[in-house]
């Protein structure tokens, strides 16, 4: 099902012009309320006047994280507090949160992109929804949870943890649809299975993972543990939350529901728009937010967009999966390192778990890459030889798709930690010299 068919097929011309008139009206609105981006337009030379079609979005200048730090907390908002009915904000990992607010209509039209969003992976008004993403101030839980109702599923408000009570109403209530980061559908996998409950006997038939970085082959490894589809949504609390990009069901891209989010790609280093198709660094405009008209924003997240059309019957680009950041990689020895590598590589050796923990740490003045790489339980009690075997594989294998000699230490199953939430997955000891 097509939740907004309007919207979502429209003839690509016609979707340029009303985007178009969006943008004019965002810039307008962001230039007369918010003196932050009256001072940058100011200073770049560009006034609301010399936007007037889609094409003249280069003129404008980019938003950055900081730029939340620096107006924190409510600096880009451009309406009066009474109209905001809400906000949420996402934790850095120093230093204060990145404050987002959200009007009536706001939260509206996030309802509506989350739906889509859900109906996009095959949900329906028949389906059970288990939103196990956390509610609170991160924008997962509450996100899933307004675009199940708006689809007119039936929401568990379960957010995230307590694993025996999910599965026990994830039996008892029939969930079809599970929503939660794609690292936690592994850990329900794992629990499930350790308390001999059968997961692929229950209703589960999609499951929209997101919130954080995963690969083809983590996909794989869901699918063959979980009952499920394994379907890869996008979206940031900048620019809303989830419900920004989704894939189909034919999971070859990430639709982004670009009536509403325009999306731009850059070279990084330049800040020019890359060639069609060429990889870059994602940027989103907000073309109808009323509490944050969000202009040029960058993500820092990398991808491609993607044209051509999916036989799904929606007209909107697609996005690849993303899978790594402009900041994420590691430097090792002077070599660029990116951990969505490490994964690929690891994902498709049989006996190994996804779950493993990067950790980089200085010996000397050289750069060390440990990898500690769970093992399954059966391969965990065998002989040594079988271990040694199986480190060394990992090895060979890293070594010549990373071109540096990673440190791998094999570990017990269930050892390395779990999260409820977004999955930790590096740990750089060199920051704290
Ligand atoms: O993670 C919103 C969200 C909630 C998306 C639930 C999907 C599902 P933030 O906490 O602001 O918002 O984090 C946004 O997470 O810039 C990406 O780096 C990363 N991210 C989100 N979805 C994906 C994905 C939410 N599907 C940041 N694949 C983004 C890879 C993702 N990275």
């Amino acid at each position: 099902m097509i939740f907004s068919e309007k919207y979502e097929c429209m003839d690509r011309k016609e979707l340029k012009r009303l985007q178009g008139e969006r943008l004019r009206d965002a810039a307008r609105r962001a230039y007369e309320n918010v003196p932050f981006y009256r001072k940058k337009f100011d200073e770049c030379g560009v006034k609301p006047e010399h936007i007037q079609s889609l094409d003249d979005i280069v003129k404008l200048p980019f938003t950055v994280k900081d730029d939340f730090r620096q107006t924190y907390p409510f600096g880009l908002f451009a309406v009066p507090q009474r109209e905001i009915v809400r906000v949420h904000a996402s934790s850095g990992t120093t230093g204060k949160p990145t404050v987002v607010g959200y009007t009536r209509e706001d939260i509206g039209i996030w309802a509506e992109t989350s739906a889509r969003t859900l109906a996009c992976g095959g949900g329906t008004a028949e389906d059970v929804l288990q939103v196990a993403y956390g509610y609170g101030l991160f924008t997962g839980g509450l996100g899933l949870h307004y675009g199940g109702e708006r689809l007119g599923a039936m929401v568990i408000p379960m957010s995230g943890g307590n694993s025996m009570k999910q599965l026990m109403l994830m039996q008892d209530f029939g969930t079809t649809l599970l929503a939660c980061t794609p690292s936690y559908s592994l850990q329900l996998a794992e629990e499930a299975a350790a308390e001999g409950f059968d997961i692929k006997k229950t209703k589960l038939k999609a499951g929209f993972f997101g919130a954080e970085p995963w690969t083809e082959a983590m996909r794989s490894q869901i699918e063959q543990r979980l009952p499920v589809k394994a379907i890869d949504i996008y979206g940031l609390s900048e620019v809303t939350g989830p419900g920004v990009a989704s894939e189909c069901l034919e999971q070859h891209g990430l639709h982004v529901f670009e009536d509403h989010y325009y999306p731009e790609v850059i070279n990084p280093s330049t800040g020019e728009p890359v060639a069609p198709g060429e990889r870059g660094e994602l940027v989103f405009t907000c073309l109808t937010k009323q509490a944050i008209p969000l202009i040029r924003y960058r993500t820092r997240d990398l991808t491609t967009l993607d044209e051509t059309l999916c036989p799904c019957g929606r007209t909107s680009r697609r996005m690849a999966r993303v899978t790594g950041r402009t900041d994420d990689m590691l430097i090792i020895r002077g070599v660029n390192v990116f951990p969505s590598q490490i994964e690929t590589v690891l994902m498709k050796i049989d006996g190994v778990e996804p779950h493993y923990l990067i950790v980089v740490d200085k010996s000397g003045v050289l750069d060390e890459l440990e990898i500690k790489v769970e093992v399954s339980e059966n391969l965990f009690s065998d002989e040594v030889k079988k271990l040694e075997a199986l480190r060394r594989r990992i090895f060979e294998e890293l070594r010549s798709v990373l071109s540096v000699s990673p440190k791998i230490s094999l570990v017990e199953p269930k050892s390395i930690e779990r999260s409820v939430g977004k999955a930790k997955r590096v740990i750089d000891r060199r920051d704290l010299k």
